[in-house]
């Protein structure tokens, strides 16, 4: 349990640090949104990836902790930001069973004085899948602060398109996995298509995540998609290279 102990020690001595990743406006090729994805700069290690560390913090219950961290520490960051650009934050399931979840959110926001409008909270379907009528229940409160909600991952699990019409989304996030094959396969636009078209109807906003060539770009256009996320435009960056990239991206 050398991670576990590590772990704990990090979060109190700062060890983590969020690095952002822009969401573009595919009409105006503007940032929309910057979304926040912890690093750990572990003293030995380096810098360590979520994929390493986040499944023991859920273990360990230290999630909750650590997210209500990135959250602050996020909301913060976004207040230094030109108001029309959003925040994302993930959001892990084990965060979803803490029953302090609307009270953490509602107070961060308070704290950092983050207009609520301008956050949104990223899930993925294992989020759903638990408890419905008390995930539901929780997702109407964060509605009701005025925080938007946004399905990740979209179209890697199964039963996506029950929770579409079941939980109240705002936008849906297309996994990397569909956007790698745009403009090299007909099912891959095809698919893009079809969920652009869909989350249309839905009044929901479509994202294409994992975007890295212009001709993955031109095809999302084509397709309907409204905000773009990859390389392309923009690795995830420190805080403090934010200006910057702004400029260079604007
Ligand atoms: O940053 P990177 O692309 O390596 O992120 C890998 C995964 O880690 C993604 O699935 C992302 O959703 C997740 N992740 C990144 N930051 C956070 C966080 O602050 N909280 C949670 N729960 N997951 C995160
Ligand atoms: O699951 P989630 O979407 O929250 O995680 C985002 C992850 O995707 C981060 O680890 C980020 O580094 C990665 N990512 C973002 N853009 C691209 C991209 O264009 N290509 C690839 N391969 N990965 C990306
Ligand atoms: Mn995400
Ligand atoms: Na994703």
């Amino acid at each position: 349990r050398l991670l576990e102990l590590d772990m704990r020690r990090a979060l109190a001595e700062g060890q983590f640090e969020l690095f952002y990743q822009p969401i573009m406006d595919v009409e105006t090729r503007r940032v929309k949104t910057f979304e926040a994805l912890l690093r750990w700069r572990h003293p030995e290690r380096g810098l360590l990836a979520p994929d390493l560390f986040i499944p023991v913090a859920e273990e360990i219950g230290l999630i909750v902790e650590l997210g209500e961290w990135v959250l602050r520490r996020a909301c913060a960051d976004a207040t230094r930001w030109p108001p029309g650009v959003g925040l994302a934050v993930n959001f892990s399931p084990v965060q979803f069973q803490s029953r302090h979840l609307v009270a953490q959110i509602a107070g961060a926001l308070c704290d950092t004085g983050l207009s609520p409008g301008r956050l949104e909270i990223e899930i993925t379907e294992n989020v759903l899948i638990k408890d419905k009528e008390a995930t539901l229940a929780i997702l109407q409160s964060l509605k009701a602060l005025g925080v938007r909600i946004a399905m990740d991952d979209f179209g890697t699990g199964y039963s996506s398109l029950s929770y579409l019409q079941a939980f109240p989304f705002d936008k849906v996030k297309i996994d990397r996995s569909f956007t790698c094959e745009l403009d090299q396969s007909r099912k891959s636009n095809a698919i893009i298509k079809a969920v652009a078209s869909m989350c249309d109807g839905l009044d929901m906003t479509v994202v294409a995540e994992g975007v890295e060539t212009e001709g993955q770009f031109e095809a999302l256009q084509r397709e309907g998609c409204s905000e773009a996320q990859g390389f392309l435009f923009s690795r995830p960056v420190a805080a403090d290279a934010l200006p910057a990239l702004l400029c260079a991206l604007n």
